[in-house]
């Protein structure tokens, strides 16, 4: 992408802290090519990640401190780009390939660099008690649907993505974060989740990319940033997902299926993800 807007505004607060307001960036400053004086963001690192859980990269800007491998696969840690070779700025981080955020240190994301995550598009036809695909009648095009959830920390709905782990495929991402906020398999049963598994197995095994790339998260800042790799599993015959029951988890606290359309508003830029989704398979937008 060109720019953000998620992540930069005038009197926009940090997620989970509103103590901490970006600095203004206005359209024309967002790129780091457009020289900005009096460029002054809030260094903003959150407490869940100074304290150093499992997830998240230690303070690389102390001195003497082992520096990562930047821009490349680091022991596990996938510290490549899928926009490309990032630049390492003069405090020895990375720089968000967009521009500019009005916040630098890593907020509230893990990693310096990009943050890996996958985002699992399932879809299906709208239907009405006859089973009969329904259709926008003033362009006569089939709606679509896809699971949605509801996000705890910001109360926006999104796709149900989640972290890539170090190491894990992203197919593997796919079926773990769909089971656990669609399906809350972190609370099913054994048998529960054998079930589950099987199904999921069915679905997940035929999906098209949507997008790979940046996200336009609000955690983002000048040295941390979300990425994705998208991928829609469309229940063409409404006969797999259609079976599931849908379950909130983990940091969903809402799941539902959701008609698409143009007027729909998600997190991030998870709409421009639906959008090309609806383009995708022909359907109403
Ligand atoms: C977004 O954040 C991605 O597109 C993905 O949906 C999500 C991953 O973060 P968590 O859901 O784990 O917070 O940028
Ligand atoms: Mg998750
Ligand atoms: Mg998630």
């Amino acid at each position: 992408p060109k720019t953000h807007t998620k992540c930069r505004g005038t009197n926009l607060s940090y997620p989970r802290n509103d103590k901490i307001l970006r600095f203004p960036v206005p359209d024309n400053k967002v790129s780091w090519d457009t020289p900005y004086t009096g460029y002054k963001p809030v260094d903003y690192t959150a407490d869940s990640v100074l304290s150093g859980p499992v997830w998240a990269d230690i303070d690389v800007r102390k001195p003497r401190t082992p520096q990562p491998r930047w821009n490349t696969v680091d022991g596990k840690i996938d510290r490549q780009s899928h926009t490309g070779h990032y630049v390492i700025d003069e405090f020895g981080v990375p720089r968000n390939p967009v521009g500019r955020t009005g916040v630098r240190g890593r907020g509230c994301l893990g990693r310096w660099g990009p943050n890996h995550a996958a985002d699992p598009i399932v879809t299906r036809w709208k239907r009405n008690e006859k089973f009969e695909v329904m259709k926008n009648t003033s362009n006569n095009k089939p709606v679509l649907q896809f699971v949605a959830i509801q996000r705890r920390d910001t109360g926006e709905w999104a796709i149900p993505g989640g972290m890539v782990d170090p190491g894990e495929q992203i197919s593997v991402t796919l079926k773990r974060e769909f089971g656990e906020e669609a399906l809350n398999t972190l609370e099913s049963s054994k048998d529960e989740k054998e079930d589950i598994t099987r199904k999921l197995n069915e679905l997940f095994c035929r999906g098209e990319e949507i997008y790979r790339g940046y996200v336009d998260d609000p955690r983002n800042t000048d040295n941390s940033w979300m990425e994705t790799v998208a991928f829609n599993f469309n229940d063409d015959d409404g006969t797999s997902v259609g079976k599931f029951n849908l379950h909130a988890g983990d940091d969903a606290v809402g799941v539902k299926w959701t008609d698409i359309n143009s007027e729909i508003k998600l997190y991030a830029s998870h709409k421009n993800f639906i959008h090309e989704t609806a383009k995708r398979l022909g359907a109403d937008w």
